[in-house]
This record gives structure tokens, sequence and C-alpha cells, in this order.
């Protein structure tokens, strides 16, 4: 807001001084108080008072109120200059070896203290007394973090000299990644915004653990920890409207405001702080301003003009970038200089004493006061944006340059500068070598280390791998879906799912661990039932009667729910998925989250989020409703998903599965259950659910294996002379694969055995291991896929038929031991039935028998005339575009 012009100093000074009175004698509240009156009356009486989201350019706690550092000052900066040190060394000795490995120097440099004093001061590791704080660490900070676990003796040198280089063991993780790193990163964060988004539902999670009396989290937080220039991503600031409805006090974010992104100035023409101030507080969040260090304070103090403020709140951040990246002469002239009057101010003090003047997020007194006060609010998140120089120490070769991000070089006259200034023991002729320091065992330093980790109950990042194993429960308890469906009765696998997931609710060993998440869907997929019998978390309980409270399903909200319905949100639904997916390492309590979603938006929409959610090796369901190109047929292009399988096969320990019938499901499920709950396999599952109506069969006898594995015979043609083929398929599509074995008899005399295909994607898993045993060990008998040895004792060639992409069901081509021919859906969806999709995308019955006919043709087993007199009978148009080009 432009500063209003004060025509009456006078009066002004009147009603200051009142104020002043007010907060002097009566407090802060009551002065409060009284401004929301005159607020309030002005508003009434006509007058525009536009609301105004940011408060002056200074430091949100004035000192007199700041919580006073505990703690030796001395030996944590020295401590802390140590990290800084090592962080930069094992950056450089990993340039030494030119491997072209990167790394980044400047912008841990420009975060230390906002670590240390975490580590120092707050962070709780999980110990028998407390569950543990969650800390979603910036990832390209982690140079940093490693450093201090080297000074705590939790790696080596040997480790730090492997950064960056993994493939050989030795080596440590680029970023954090609990992959890679599985006993210490717990959260990944490097892609840019999943950090924040991560962890507000993080935070939400916990509060929904404790109110279901599955976990005591309440003295547990979670601080999450990003750059400035981060948040301009939209999953930064997407839910903090959320953490703010739910009061998450438990949640404490950490923006580094260091002025400078990648290329350049984040907000080079204003001021980064003041735009996130406006943005968090008119969010609801309590925000906390760490601009100025301790320096300031006289000068700040003795401001009674208000010069000093006048000019830190004009000057952008451009040039409060170009001043750190200059020097104590170049601040004099170009800050304080601006005014003769403010320059004059500052005629007493040297070039280094302005030099020194610091910036809040470098002040260990700033910064922990910041956090005493955001620990201790009650009622709302907290945000603190400290502001700080990226390549803080690095001197001319980074501190405030444009070019500071990419910096990993440091020639050794500015490594001797950064020697001194953080008072480094190493000997000048050392330098070269950029060794690493750790104080002796016996050191104040090293015992001080000590004492920290004994006072929080052990080392931060840990990571829990292992929590306790919940029994899976038997295939027996889903027997109601290992049943024919019976006479007349047509249900959709959606609805075998959610009969499913009925009876595992009431599982009385693993019924309340499951977490049912919907992104207001519910009723789509006919889960409304749930509602009731289980409620919708809310941390509020229900402050209303609903509107359909006479009904059976009525829509129940309540503290104890289960249900998390999280809005139109995928985004955010999916970070509750991850929260609760690893809930067994961060709380040490299993969940079984199924998230039911829009086939579509998920992997699609969310795919970094499903990426990461590998990373950080989750164990759940995702479930992909309504899928199929052709399936969910009258929603048209944004809808019809014909890929999914596709994305969910590029992450490694992502299991997939597009069953048709309800069996394929309940073993799916109960399988996955075994393996994530039971055996605690770092997997999680996707599983394609329809909306298409259908009988059921019953689970053949011992189907149970391949339906898992991905490929089981449903029907054999029996042992009729003449042509035959095998016809592959999965989902909704089987089916028509199921009816062109018909045609295939009763038409052109072909037999036709006919698989199900619940996953192309485990089957090429299947299949490249094979191969890849079979490349290293030549001289050994062959091993063969499990494609091959389905097809083995089989006759002719195969045909593929699925609602998915050719590339789907082409995956397995290298062990399909004959001919193959796959049809899929490429190209944009549409709208219309069904039966007009899959002839328009090729791949309904007729164009199954099609394809055998015409690779029986080109086997010379069948007269290729039968394929032009199968075009004709079934009407099929030759010259018609092909469907992924209209
Ligand atoms: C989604 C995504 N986009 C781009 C990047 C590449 N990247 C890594 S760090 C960085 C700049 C970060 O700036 P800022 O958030 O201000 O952090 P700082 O290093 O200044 O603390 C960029 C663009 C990324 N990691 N993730
Ligand atoms: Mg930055």
């Amino acid at each position: 807001m432009e500063r209003l012009q004060d025509i009456d100093p006078l009066e002004t000074r009147e009603w200051v001084d009142s104020l002043e009175a007010v907060l002097e004698v009566e407090g802060p509240e009551r002065a409060h108080y009284i401004l929301e009156q005159l607020v309030d009356k002005a508003r009434r009486s006509g007058a525009y008072l536009p609301y105004r989201a940011n408060t002056a350019y200074l430091n949100t706690i004035p000192p007199h109120l700041e919580e006073p550092i505990p703690g030796d000052q001395g030996i944590e900066h020295r401590l802390r200059s140590f990290v800084r040190w090592n962080a930069v060394a094992m950056v450089l000795r990993g340039g030494k070896k030119d491997l072209e490995l990167g790394g980044h120097i400047a912008s841990y440099a420009s975060a230390a203290t906002l670590y240390d004093v975490g580590f120092n001061h707050f962070w709780n590791a999980p110990s028998e007394n407390h569950g543990g704080d969650l800390i979603y660490m910036q990832g390209h900070s982690a140079p940093g973090v490693y450093a201090r676990a080297f000074l705590e003796g939790r790696l080596t040198e040997e480790q730090l000299d492997n950064f960056r280089q993994e493939v050989d063991g030795k080596g440590i993780a680029s970023y954090p990644h609990p992959w890679l790193m599985p006993d210490f990163w717990q959260f990944p964060t490097v892609s840019m915004g999943l950090g924040p988004i991560q962890a507000i539902y993080q935070a939400r999670f916990l509060r929904y653990l404790e109110h279901r009396n599955m976990a005591k989290t309440n003295d547990r937080h979670v601080w999450a920890f990003m750059g400035d220039g981060e948040m301009d991503e939209p999953e930064s600031l997407g839910a903090i409207g959320l953490a703010a409805r739910e009061g998450l006090d438990n949640l404490i974010f950490v923006v580094n405001c260091n002025l400078q992104r990648l290329d350049g100035p984040v907000r080079g023409n204003g001021k980064i702080i003041q735009e996130l101030e406006a943005d968090f507080r008119g969010a609801g969040w309590n925000v906390i301003k760490v601009i100025w260090g301790s320096y300031w304070d006289p000068l700040l103090a003795r401001d009674n003009d208000g010069l000093l403020l006048k000019r830190m709140e004009e000057a952008v951040d451009g040039e409060y970038q170009k001043f750190k990246s200059r020097d104590g002469a170049y601040v004099r002239e170009h800050f304080f200089g601006k005014y003769p009057e403010l320059k004059a101010r500052v005629a007493n003090m040297s070039d280094e004493d302005i030099w020194r003047l610091n910036r809040g997020g470098h002040d260990p007194h700033k910064v922990y006061a910041a956090y005493a006060a955001a620990v201790k609010h009650s009622g709302q998140p907290t945000v603190i944006l400290a502001k700080t120089v990226k390549g803080y120490g690095m001197g001319a070769v980074g501190e405030g340059k444009n070019i500071a991000h990419q910096q990993k070089k440091m020639p050794e006259q500015a490594l001797r500068h950064f020697r001194d200034r953080f008072n480094i023991p190493i000997a000048d002729d050392k330098l070269g070598e950029i060794p690493y320091f750790r104080p002796a065992e016996n050191s104040p330093e090293a015992k001080y280390l000590k004492e920290i980790a004994a006072a929080r109950g052990g080392s931060i990042p840990q990571r829990r791998r292992k929590s306790i194993s919940l029994p899976a429960p038997k295939i027996d308890a889903f027997k109601a879906l290992l049943e024919p469906t019976g006479e007349g009765r047509e249900i959709s696998t959606t609805m075998a799912f959610v009969r499913l997931l009925t009876a595992l609710v009431r599982d009385k060993t693993i019924g309340k661990h499951v977490v049912p998440i919907v992104p207001d869907e519910s009723r789509t997929f006919g889960m409304e039932g749930l509602f009731r019998q289980l409620g919708i978390y809310s941390s509020v309980g229900q402050l209303y009667e609903p509107e359909d409270s006479d009904q059976l399903m009525f829509y129940k909200e309540d503290k104890n729910g289960q249900i998390l319905q999280e809005g139109i949100n995928e985004a955010g639904a999916l970070c509750s998925w991850m929260a609760a997916a690893t809930s067994y390492s961060n709380s040490n309590v299993p969940m079984i989250p199924f998230f039911i979603f829009y086939s579509m938006f998920g992997f699609q929409r969310c795919g970094d989020l499903t990426w990461a959610s590998g990373d950080l090796r989750a164990r759940g369901f995702l479930l992909g409703g309504t899928a199929g190109r052709t399936t969910l047929n009258g929603e048209g292009l944004q809808h019809e998903d014909g890929h999914s399988h596709i994305l969910a096969g590029t992450i490694p320990n992502c299991v997939t599965y597009d069953p048709t019938f309800a069996y394929e499901v309940a073993v799916i499920v109960q399988d996955g259950l075994r393996r994530m709950v039971e055996e605690q396999q770092d997997v999680f599952y996707y599983i394609t659910l329809m909306n298409e109506n259908y009988p059921h069969p019953g689970l053949p006898e011992g189907a149970t294996e391949g339906i898992l594995k991905g490929m089981y015979k449903l029907s054999d043609g029996g042992s009729a002379k003449g042509p035959r083929v095998q016809l592959l398929g999965s989902g909704t599509i089987l089916r028509e694969v199921i009816a062109a074995g018909e045609l295939l008899k009763s038409d052109w005399g072909v037999t036709a055995d006919v698989w199900s295909c619940p996953s192309f994607n485990e089957l090429r898993r299947d299949g490249i291991a094979a191969s890849r045993w079979n490349l290293l060990h030549p001289a050994d008998k062959p091993r063969a896929a499990y494609v091959e040895q389905c097809l083995a004792g089989t006759k002719g060639p195969v045909v593929a038929s699925t609602d998915y992409m050719r590339s789907y069901a082409d995956q397995i081509r290298e062990w399909v031991p004959r001919r193959y021919k796959v049809l899929g859906t490429d190209g944009f969806g549409r709208s219309d039935s069904r039966d007009n999709l899959r002839r328009f995308f090729e791949i309904d019955r007729h164009y199954v028998v099609l394809a055998a006919l015409k690779a029986l043709a080109e086997d010379g087993d069948l007269p290729a005339a039968k394929v032009a007199e199968a075009i004709k009978k079934y009407g099929i148009q030759v010259e018609r575009p092909a469907p992924w080009t209209v």
C-alpha cells in the first residue's frame, strides 16, 4: 500500500501516544481490541479501508519480546562453521573428480542457521518419549545435512567423498531420497513444491491419527523448509488454505528468503517476504518475519522519525541482493546514502560495521525467537519468512551473485577467505586438499553435539524401515467375491471393490487401519454407503444437522471419522494417501490407504507425486476408478483414460493390475495386503476399476498364481483339430475377447484359448528379469519368462486387446513365441456408446476376430480370402482414418 500522507502530524502523535499508553498499561490484546473497534466504526460509517495484509518490513517479534536462545552460542557457532566447511568441502572435492556430478553450495550456505537452530533446540528424534518431529528439508541443502551427520559420526569421510556416486554402494544421494538411503532420509522434496504440500497433509494426517486414537501425535511438529523461488510452484501455496482451516498449529513452514532462485532474483522489483506475508496472512496463517539481525536493533531503536524504515520499505529485493554482492562502503553509499540524514546516522560506523549489519536468517538469536514463538503458537500454522543471503560466506565468487546457485567451484583464495571467515582450523598448506574437519572426540564441540543428540532422543534425520506387521486377512474373507454373481446379477469391478472395502473395514485386526480416501467422487464410485458407516473425518466433528439426516446413508462428518474426503483436490488427496502410506515409517503405525479417483486424474494429473510415492516407499492402494478409454464412455476426451497403466508402469515399485472379474480384484487386493502389510515390502498398488456391469464367474481352480503374475488361462478351446489362436485380454475388453473366441469358433471354425491378463506390466517385469538373467548367464540353461511358460504348450498366433494404448499389451512381445497382434486404444477419447467406441478404436470382438484371422493367414494356416470375407461380414470400414489421427 502506498504510504498515506500525514496532513496533521500533531494529531497523529496524539493518537499514537494514546495507543502507546494502552499498550503499556493494558497490553497488546487490549490495543488490538480497540484498533479493531476503530476500524469497524470507520467501515460502518462508510469509510473505505482496504484490507492490508502486510505489516511493516520489520521483524514480527520486537527485540524485547524475543525469547533468548539457550545453550553455548560460542560452541554452536563453531559447530555451524564446521558444518558449513564440510558441506562446501564435499561439493568441491566431488568437483575435483571431474565426473560432472554437480552439487550446491550457495543454498545451504544461506540456510545453515535456519537448520542449525532447529537441530540444536527444537527437533526431536523418534524415541520412547517422543514420536519424532518430521522435517521436510530442502533438497539441494542436502550437503549441509550430510555435513552435520558427519560431525555426529553417522557418515564417514568415504561417504562424503562419494556424494552423488551411489552406484557402487559407498556414496550418498544427491538429494533426500528414502529409496536410496532408507535409514536416513524420510521425505523426497527436491521436486520443488512437493515438500510444502506433502508437509501440510502430513500435519493433517498426524491429527487424524490422534483423533482416531491410532497414535499419540499431539507433541509432534512438522517442519517444512523451502526456497523463496520454490514458492512460485502452485503446489507450494496450493494447500495453505487447508492448513489454516484445519488450524494446524503442529505445522511450521520455514521459507529461506535469500531473494534468489536459480537464474536470478525471485522478485527483483518487489519484496518476496512482503508478498508471501500477504499470501499467508490472507490464508489465515501466523506469519513471523525474520528480516533483520541483531546488529540492526540499535539503529532501528533510534529510528524515531521512521526514515530507516522508509528506506527499508522502498528498497526492492533486486537492490538488497546487490548490496550483499558488494561491500560495506557500497551499502553506506547506496542504502543509507540515499538520504543524507540516514547516512549521518551511520557516520560513526566503519565499513566493516556496516557490512556486519546482518540479516535475520543468519542470526541464531532471531531465528531461535521465531522458532520458539512458532512452536508455542496455537490455533494456526506458522510460516517463518527468514531473510538471508544466497551464498553467505562465499565472498566474491558467490555471495548475492546471480550465478550463486550453480557455483560449485571456489578458487583457493576464495576458500581461504571462507576458512578465515568461519575460523576453520585448517592450515594454509593443507587448503589445496580441502580436507574435512571433525573436532576431536573429547573436544567441547563433539561433546556438545552428543549432548544435543541425547537430549533430543537421537539423530535427525533418521528413517524407520519397518513397523509392526499386521496379518493380512485370508482370501476367504472376501468369499462373496470369489463366487459367481448368479443368475441375472450384474455388477462392475468398482462395485466389487466397494464390497471388498466394506468387508475389510469390518476386519477385527486391520479394519481400523484402513483409510478410504476420495476426492469428491464417492457417489461416482458408489461408496456413499460408507459415509454413515465409517464417518467422514472432520477435526471439528459435525456442527450442523445434515440435510439428509433422515436417510440411512446420510452425510456424516465425525472427529472419529475414518474416510478422508478431500474435496475436488487430487493432489491433496494423494498427499494424504502418501502420509497414510508412510505412517508405518513416520509414526510406527501401519495404515492401509485406499485412494480411489478418476483414473485420468491420477498418474496423469499428479504424476510427480506418484513418482515421489515410489521414492517414499509408500505402501497402499491407488484405485483408478471408471477407467478405460471406452468403458467410461460418455465423458469424452478429458476423462477417458487409455494410458494410466503405462504411466503407472514407469514407477519401479508400483504394482499394477487391470482386473476383469470380482475374484481377480479380491485375489489382487488380498495379495497386496500380504505383501505390504504383513511382509512390509515397499511396493504400492495401482488397480483400475470399471463401471460396466456384467455377470462375474467364480474363481477358477488354480488361477490365483496366474492372476498375480499377470496371466492365466480362462478357457481352453478343447482338443479340436484345425487352426487355433491364443486370445489375450484385460479389464472389460477381456469380455470382447471371450466373445471373439466364440465368433471364431462359430463363424470360422477356428479354436481359441482365452487368457485373462490382469497385468501386462507385471508380465513385462518378469520378462525383462528373465532376459537379463539369460544375457548374463549365456552358458546356463536359459530361463523362460512367465509369458513363454504360459504359451509354450499352446498353438497358433497370439492376439491381445485391451482398453489401453497398444504399447501396453505390446510390452510382452519379446516373450511371445509366435506371431503377435496387439489391439489398443491409441488416440483421444470421445463420448459415445461403449459399442461404438470399441468399434471406433478397433478393439471389439470383430476386430479381435479379424486380427486372429489375419495372423492365421500370415502363418499360412488360413486362406487370405477369409480375412477379406470377415471384413465384409462384420461391416468393417477399411478406408476410415486411423483413430489416433482424428
Ligand atoms: C519442479 C522443479 N523445477 C525445477 C527444479 C530445479 N531447481 C532446483 S533448485 C532451483 C532454484 C531454487 O531456488 P529457491 O527455491 O529460491 O531455493 P534456494 O536455493 O535459493 O534456497 C531450481 C529451479 C526442481 N528441482 N524442481
Ligand atoms: Mg532462494
